[in-house]
């Protein structure tokens, strides 16, 4: 079994969803300005604080029932969860194996010579444009998340790439599947037989090519899925 999230299976843990018009995190700034690596030759000091904005508010968020019964479906089969989060709420909720296809907030690295930074971290309650850490080679500091524009990284993606297309069956959830090449891997799967059920309060532009949608939160629908697989798929 094979599970693809989106910010939407972080929605109910308090974590804002990018597309929401109105509390989305794109809702108050441009994303491809902010994360793009163009916004970051442009103006590092704003996109820096921006995600140390967001990992600041991970401090203050738990994972929700939808990341739990993630995590409780390992007891009954082979779970694998592909993620375009930068969250660590799946780890959190006990998930083993999470491959996060567009990086991650609690990592940073140089953006010349890419040494793992591991030094402070203010708290940002309120993104307040703030210098970067530079590295002794003189590079920035940045986030080790994927911009527009940038490649995935490679074993994250080579991993998430078999384990969609050797499920038995591919939930996604809670994502707007517009976002490539992540959006492309549950059409990997149903170009492989392998049933898609899309679990989302709104339709995407997945949901006519998915083998069945549940219109229902991720914290609802979840805990309840595994038991309601078969009725869903007959
Ligand atoms: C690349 C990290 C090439 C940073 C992110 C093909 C066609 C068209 C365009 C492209 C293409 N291929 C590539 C592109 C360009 C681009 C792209 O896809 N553009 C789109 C916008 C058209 N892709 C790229 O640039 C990718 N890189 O292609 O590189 C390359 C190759 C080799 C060498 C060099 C370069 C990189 C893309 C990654 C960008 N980084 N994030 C950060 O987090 O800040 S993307 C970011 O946005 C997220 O990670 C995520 O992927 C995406 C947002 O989508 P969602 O997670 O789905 O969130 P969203 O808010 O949109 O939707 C939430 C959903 O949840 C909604 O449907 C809602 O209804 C639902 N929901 C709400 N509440 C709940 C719920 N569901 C369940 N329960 C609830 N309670
Ligand atoms: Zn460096």
């Amino acid at each position: 079994m094979t599970v693809l999230s989106g910010a939407g299976i972080s929605a109910e843990s308090g974590v804002p969803t990018f597309r929401d018009v109105e509390t989305g995190l794109w809702s108050k700034v441009d994303p491809y300005e902010i994360s793009s690596t163009q916004g970051w030759q442009r103006h590092p000091e704003k996109v820096w604080a921006w995600y140390l904005w967001r990992h600041y508010l991970m401090q203050g968020v738990q994972p929700n029932d939808g990341h739990r019964a993630v995590a409780a479906w390992e007891d009954h089969a082979e779970v694998h969860v592909v993620t375009q989060n930068v969250d660590n709420l799946h780890e959190r909720a006990g998930s083993q194996r999470v491959y996060h296809l567009h990086g991650s907030l609690f990592e940073f690295r140089c953006d010349r010579c890419q040494d793992e930074y591991q030094g402070e971290l203010p708290d940002m309650p309120e993104p307040v444009e703030t210098e970067t850490p530079q590295c002794r080679c003189g590079g920035l500091i940045r986030p080790n998340v994927v911009w527009f524009g940038e490649a995935l990284p490679e074993s994250a993606w080579q991993k998430s790439v078999d384990a969609v297309g050797n499920a038995d069956v591919v939930i996604v959830v809670g994502t707007s599947s517009i976002v490539y090449p992540a959006a492309g891997l549950p059409e990997l799967a149903l170009a492989n037989g392998i049933p898609v059920i899309e679990v989302n309060p709104e339709p995407t532009p997945l949901s006519n090519a998915a083998t069945a949608t549940v219109r229902e939160p991720a914290a609802v629908a979840l805990p309840t899925l595994l038991q309601r697989l078969p009725s869903i798929l007959s």
